[in-house]
């Protein structure tokens, strides 16, 4: 070899040992530390009405995020699923996010029937859950990994019951529900208890099955009872038959039917049209809460989807900016462990929920209210 040749291949080395060494402009995605989200609502099956305002609710959370965190601050990499409303598709979803996906933190699924299932898998997995529209009792009993920012019919119910009792002088009722479902059935353990606690006299008990789509039977038994109000714990698809039945029936306006959570969807509305008016419903957000952050909200929402925001929209549009925050605080690389005790330690996060704290059992805490369907809307009646 030639001293030239040698020379030059001293250049060569030191010139690549520079460059390899020397720091280069990085690429603008490797400056965003990403954290993974599994995020499972029901978007087909009997529960599609409720995933369908929840999937939009989540993903105007995670588009704000990410254009506000720029080019370094902290991104979400969410991945959308589907449970189909069952237990089932819901493991599978829920195996899929651990095993495959490597998530930090799973939002969902739609039901409480599936939760209670696939949360066993989270929590098994140590992967902080945070569900947006469970309501059932025994969700977050589950475990430690458990947390949710929907307020359970438990808390939500006797407050119904208590406020409408005082509006509308309500001294006997009729109960309808749903008996082979763990949502349908909290609701009629809550609804049954805060009757008993306020001394509402129950004329009878009728149950119907998931699927069921004629109340006749049910409906004409109750029609003979002349009760003050008729107390459903319904999803939304058989809550639109059995509202529109009852008038179609010939039970009189007069006779309010109280709903649960199922009611909430704006598909009641839709479905049963103007036998919903005067439906009263126990709720756990409103469109009209003064707070700042939930007027952007609904403004924000209305704008991007051409439609109004419900309250399962909010529930899962907060649920993203409460496991943001534990994100955040957690940092890269997003161990499911730290994100899990910064989930349990969030205080007065303020949210479109409100001030959103945590109880010490991981269910949400803040304050029901009661609304009723006036000219095709939901309207706040009572705290
Ligand atoms: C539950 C519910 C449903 C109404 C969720 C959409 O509250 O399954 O717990």
């Amino acid at each position: 070899m030639k001293r030239s040749q040698v020379f030059s291949m001293g250049v060569l080395i030191v010139a690549a040992l520079f460059f390899s060494a020397a720091p280069m402009a990085a690429p603008a995605w490797a400056a965003m530390p990403e954290a993974k989200i599994g995020i499972v609502f029901s978007m087909t099956g009997g529960a599609a009405s409720y995933g369908a305002t929840q999937k939009h609710g989540a993903q105007l959370a995670v588009d704000e995020i990410n254009a506000a965190a720029g080019t370094k601050g902290v991104h979400i990499k969410a991945y959308f699923d589907d449970d189909a409303s069952t237990p089932q598709q819901g493991i599978n979803v829920f195996k899929k996010f651990i095993n495959s996906d490597h998530v930090s933190a799973i939002i969902g699924p739609t039901l409480s029937d599936t939760a209670q299932v696939t949360d066993r898998i989270a929590q098994a997995g140590s992967v902080p859950v945070l569900g947006v529209s469970n309501t059932a009792q025994g969700i977050t009993e589950i475990g430690n990994y458990v947390f949710r920012d929907s307020l359970t019919e438990a808390v939500v119910v006797p407050n119904t019951i208590r406020t409408a009792k005082k509006k509308f002088g309500i001294s006997k009722v009729s109960i309808l529900y749903g008996n082979d479902g763990a949502f349908t059935k909290a609701g009629y353990d809550a609804f049954k208890k805060a009757l008993t606690d306020e001394k509402i006299t129950i004329l009878s008990e009728q149950t119907f099955a998931k699927g069921d789509r004629d109340f006749s039977p049910q409906l004409t038994e109750i029609k003979s009872q002349s009760p003050d109000a008729i107390v459903v714990s319904a999803l939304v698809e058989e809550a639109s038959g059995i509202v529109s039945q009852a008038r179609q029936l010939g039970i009189p306006a007069s006779v309010p039917i109280i709903g649960g959570n199922g009611f909430n969807s704006p598909s009641l509305i839709k479905n049963a049209g103007s036998a919903a008016e005067g439906v009263l419903i126990g709720a756990a957000w409103s469109s009209t809460a003064s707070n700042p952050l939930n007027q952007k909200f609904v403004k924000d929402y209305a704008a991007k989807y051409g439609n109004p925001p419900d309250q399962f929209a909010a529930q899962a549009y907060a649920g993203v900016y409460i496991v943001y925050d534990a994100i955040q605080k957690a940092g890269a690389p997003f161990q499911p462990a730290k994100i899990r005790d910064a989930l349990a330690g969030i205080k007065n996060l303020d949210s479109v929920l409100g001030k959103f704290s945590f109880t010490s059992g991981r269910d949400a805490d803040y304050k029901p209210v009661l609304q009723e369907v006036k000219n095709g809307k939901f309207v706040v009646v009572g705290e």
